[in-house]
């Protein structure tokens, strides 16, 4: 099995007032993927995620939890999340929501693809992928985001915010997440964006994203400014950075 020559292998989980969910979405990832350990990394959540997690870890060695005392985002937490699982080894690191979106029975499809990937990405909108229980304002905005991303960025990827994910730990390694400052979904577009402006890999993989059936979405108005803010900027600047590329090359 792929997961064997990529060595030791863990997903990080971010919560945030998921005690609904946890139990179900966990057992269903260790029992998908048994080898895979989880790291879950709990904001603070006032309806005892938390606690529910050190439940789970305490009865399984492949679990770990992370307590940060306040929501500051779920970018924020996956770096601390990011942080530990480099500390302690692992050599394939993941993402993945605790709502059900993600199907650990999907995680497989995406460690057959890191065998060519730096990064791989379960995509909603390639060939294969798809939405369940969306409704169409969502669906647009999703799709209309990451039409921008491609214009402004120029990145040859569908699902740029999608948070189902396998990085090699050497892909961290390379992209600098000491300097990355986005803290809502915005996030994972940064991430998207250095992988591809460091010359890596990044491989879609089609998958069945979920809407979450318990529980409430932390999706805000806030957290889709900062997306729109970030990746104007960022747009603004590849187009700078590729006019004065195209200048040094005709004065040569
Ligand atoms: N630790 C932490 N986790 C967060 C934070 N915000 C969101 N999360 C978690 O990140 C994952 C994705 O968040 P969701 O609320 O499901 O966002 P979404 O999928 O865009 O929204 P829905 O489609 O309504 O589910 C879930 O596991 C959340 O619990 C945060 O600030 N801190
Ligand atoms: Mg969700």
């Amino acid at each position: 099995m792929s997961n064997d020559t990529l060595g030791r292998a863990v997903i990080v989980v971010p919560t945030y007032n998921e005690a609904e969910n946890l139990v179900w979405i966990v057992g269903r990832l260790r029992a998908a993927e048994p080898g895979v350990d989880v790291i879950v990394v709990d904001d603070g959540s006032p309806d005892g995620t938390g606690a529910i997690a050190d439940g789970l870890a305490a009865a399984d060695a492949g679990v770990r939890v992370v307590h940060r005392l306040e929501k500051a985002g779920l970018g924020a937490a996956y770096l601390h999340g990011f942080a530990v699982a480099l500390e302690v080894g692992y050599d394939v690191i993941g993402e993945m929501d605790a709502d059900g979106s993600h199907q650990p029975e999907q995680l497989q499809r995406l460690f057959d693809a890191l065998d060519h990937a730096d990064l791989v990405i379960g995509s909603r909108w390639v060939p294969g992928g798809s939405v369940v229980n969306w409704p169409l304002t969502r669906e647009a905005l999703s799709r209309g985001g990451n039409l921008y991303v491609r214009m402004l960025l120029g990145l040859p990827v569908r699902d740029s915010t999608a948070g189902f994910r396998l990085f090699r730990r050497t892909t961290l390694d390379k992209i600098d997440l000491g300097s990355v400052r986005s803290s809502g979904y915005v996030f994972q577009t940064e991430l998207t964006y250095r992988t591809v402006q460091a010359g890596l890999r990044v491989v879609e993989v089609p998958i069945e994203f979920v809407e979450r059936v318990r529980g409430d979405s932390k999706m805000s108005g806030a957290v889709a400014r900062e997306s729109l803010r970030k990746i104007t900027v960022w747009g603004v600047r590849e187009r700078v950075r590729r006019s004065r590329r195209r200048l040094a090359e005709a004065r040569r």
